[in-house]
């Protein structure tokens, strides 16, 4: 048998095992797993390194409509080539709902974003921001049968947020539908409430940022999200949890017998909301929601890692230019934390960070690596086998890791559209140095190889998992 490729000498890692063997690909697809395997147009030599598959970033944010003024720092072109450089081989980016508008307006601008544009593989979480009859009864059930099998909605943001009964009548269409629902977990009325107190007193530094989103606004909505979807029984996703108490609701659902997966992302290992109190304006470059809360919730966050608590590890990549009228500091962001648009970039370095932090320092293994960063993303969100592994049958979808790699994170040697990273100075050691599609190299590690549009749009199953 000959191939188009053969990968040989590599260890290949998957959720499961870790094990020697060349890996053989045949137009775009992963055709054999042997020793010593022979003949191909093109062979690559893994000695020394790691042979994953590519990572899944199912939490990303691309050229989002922000409001007054505000422009997304990526948008498909960067953001999915910012992706490959991280390692990354498939994107979940958000597709927004504009009140007014329906599901499918909201895809068609997004296609149209994304069409010809893309270096990884993309799929769309469709936000619901207006949860109309229409869109729950007719739209939503169409939408799973055409591929598109997940929402998002939001409990904050006063122009994104459900109230509890259209989170519940969302839930059931959900679950008569097949979408996998992702909840941002914050109680708007008591984040408001406390940016009027902070504001009453003068308080509008950044790290009031921090302050107007406590842990008990996390864990009071997480605790209403999961009692909403016991009440109509639709399994749910809590996206972005950055501390203990969160997660503990999310242990006590599933010991009721709940469907609920967990996900954290590399700013709640990270940061603290000390990093909020930078001086200056510089604490604006940290400003997400949920925060990054302090040295107990990372410590809390890397158990939900290894215990289970957490499936997904993902970027919430949602990045803004810091030194920017249209970002980070517009007029009324300098003025107000209220003002300074809410996320940070993340996806070109969730993958290092989570190898060097996680495998490097012993805090998980190579398997649950894979896991976490790809394998179950496949699987939550109807992609697997196709994605999210190393099997005969699966995309050619391939990072090849260099475990003993140094690199020192720096805004000058990322490829996205921010002007700043959150990990600036950050020594990892572990890096992608090689990145395949479907068979094709994107990234050599240095260089990029493939053209734009080599990543295509991926239509999806429902969950096979939680
Ligand atoms: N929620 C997200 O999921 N991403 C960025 C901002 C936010 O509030
Ligand atoms: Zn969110
Ligand atoms: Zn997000």
């Amino acid at each position: 048998m000959s191939f188009d490729t053969i990968i040989r000498n590599g260890t290949v890692v998957t959720a499961s095992d870790t094990f020697r063997c060349d890996v053989g690909i045949r137009n775009g697809r992963i055709t054999a797993m042997a020793e010593n395997l022979h003949v191909a147009d093109e062979i690559i030599d893994a000695s020394g390194l790691y042979v994953m598959p590519g990572g899944i970033d199912s939490h990303v944010h691309l050229a989002q409509p922000s409001g007054d003024g505000i422009v997304m720092a990526d948008d498909f072109a960067s953001g999915t080539l910012a992706a490959a450089f991280g390692g990354n081989t498939t994107i979940m980016p958000f597709c927004l709902q504009e009140k007014g508008s329906t599901l499918r307006e909201a895809l068609k601008a997004y296609h149209a974003k994304a069409e010809g544009e893309c270096f990884v593989d993309v799929s769309f979480h469709i936000i619901v921001t207006d949860p109309t009859g229409h869109v729950l009864g007719q739209e939503l059930p169409a939408l799973v049968a055409d591929g598109y099998t997940s929402i998002k909605v939001f409990m904050t943001y006063e122009n994104l947020r459900l109230r509890d009964d259209e989170i519940l009548a969302t839930l059931e269409s959900a679950r008569t539908s097949g979408a996998m629902v992702m909840v941002h977990c914050e109680n708007e009325d008591a984040i408001r409430f406390l940016i009027g107190r902070h504001e009453a007193n003068g308080e509008h530094a950044p790290k009031f940022h921090a302050t107007s989103r406590p842990i008990a606004a996390e864990r009071e909505a997480t605790h209403r999200a999961l009692s909403l979807a016991e009440i109509v029984d639709t399994p749910i996703v809590i996206v972005h949890v950055s501390n203990r108490e969160a997660m503990e609701e999310i242990q006590r659902a599933r010991a009721r017998g709940s469907k609920v997966a967990g996900e954290t992302c590399p700013q709640y290992l990270m940061l603290t909301a000390g990093d909020l109190d930078a001086t200056e304006l510089e604490g604006a470059k940290f400003v997400c929601s949920p925060p990054p809360r302090d040295a107990e919730s990372q410590i809390a966050c890397w158990e939900g890692l290894q215990n289970g608590t957490f499936d997904l590890f993902s970027s919430d990549h949602c990045p803004f230019r810091y030194d920017d009228d249209a970002g980070k500091l517009n007029e009324k962001g300098k003025r107000s934390f209220r003002w300074i648009p809410n996320g940070i970039p993340g996806v070109e370095t969730r993958l290092p960070i989570l190898f060097s932090e996680g495998v490097g320092k012993g805090r998980i293994d190579l398997n649950r690596f894979v896991a976490l960063s790809s394998t179950n993303h496949a699987k939550l969100y109807g992609l697997y086998p196709r994605k999210g592994t190393i099997a005969i049958g699966s995309d050619a979808d391939i990072a090849l890791w260099d475990p003993n790699k140094t690199v020192i994170i720096s805004n000058d040697i990322l490829h996205h559209g921010a002007d700043y990273t959150p990990y600036e100075g950050l020594e990892v050691t572990g890096w992608p140095v090689r990145m395949m599609l479907r068979g094709k190299t994107v990234t050599d590690g240095e260089a990029l190889v493939a053209a734009k549009g080599l990543g295509t749009y991926l239509a999806r199953a429902s969950s096979t998992s939680v």
